[in-house]
């Protein structure tokens, strides 16, 4: 099976996390993606969606999904969406898409994480690939020496030859080098860095179940 296909296969399967009556949070990236193509089978008995990135959202638009602001709805029963990395405990790195303060806002006002990947996504430990981290532009460089300091490399996100700029107006330090073994005191340390907006290290909303795309089918890791 292709990459795609897997992606398709848990994209699909996620649609059994989707509680009728009830809005779904909706994440983003190329697996989440799929899911919304699947959501479609079932816009009729959902009343919409809370979503994380604008892409998202255009994407669920066009299949007749309404999409309320996170401010204008309570919790949500469930958020689905993607990764970068994930723990065998459910513990991530997101990012990868810019989108990650989004991300972690509306898993925050959700009672679970359902966490959509191809199995190339599963790690022993976080890290591998370069942590996000969103950050207020004038605290770059003394972030990048704190990070340097722990021995990772920061490196500024660019986009078109420019510093990225995200939904929020902010930068993005990818940063390599580090091995989380403690992504929950990892999470907690960066995140009250003067000028963190949000570290990609999802361990306080981590996912409380995972379904990995693998060549021998959904496999459901809760
Ligand atoms: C979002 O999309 C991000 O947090 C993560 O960076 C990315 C995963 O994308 P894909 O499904 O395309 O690999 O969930």
């Amino acid at each position: 099976m292709t990459q795609d296909e897997l992606k398709g296969l848990v994209g699909q399967a996620a649609l059994q996390y989707v509680v009728p009556g009830e809005i779904v949070g909706v994440g983003t990236g190329s697996t989440v993606n799929r899911f919304i193509e699947a959501l479609a089978s079932m816009k009729d008995r959902i009343p919409g969606a809370v979503s994380s990135s604008v892409a998202s959202t255009e994407r669920l638009r066009a299949i007749g999904v309404r999409v309320f602001d996170a401010n204008e709805v309570g919790e949500l029963s469930v958020y689905i969406d993607g990764a970068d990395e994930i723990d065998g405990r459910g513990h991530m790195v997101k990012g990868g898409g810019a989108a990650l303060t989004r991300e972690k806002i509306v898993a925050a006002q959700s009672r679970r994480f359902v966490c959509i990947a191809d199995e190339s996504k599963l790690v022993e430990a976080l890290g591998a690939f370069p942590i996000p981290v969103e950050v207020i532009p004038m605290a770059t460089a003394r972030i990048t020496r704190q990070f340097a300091a722990m021995g990772g490399q920061a490196r500024l996100r660019a986009k078109d030859g420019a510093p990225l700029v995200t939904d929020n107006g902010q930068h993005i330090l990818d940063v390599s080098g580090l091995r989380v073994t403690d992504p929950l005191r990892f999470e907690s340390d960066v995140n009250q860095w003067p000028g963190v907006v949000t570290v990609g290290v999802f361990a306080h909303q981590k996912a409380a179940v995972c379904l990995l795309g693998t060549a021998k089918g959904v496999r459901t890791i809760e």
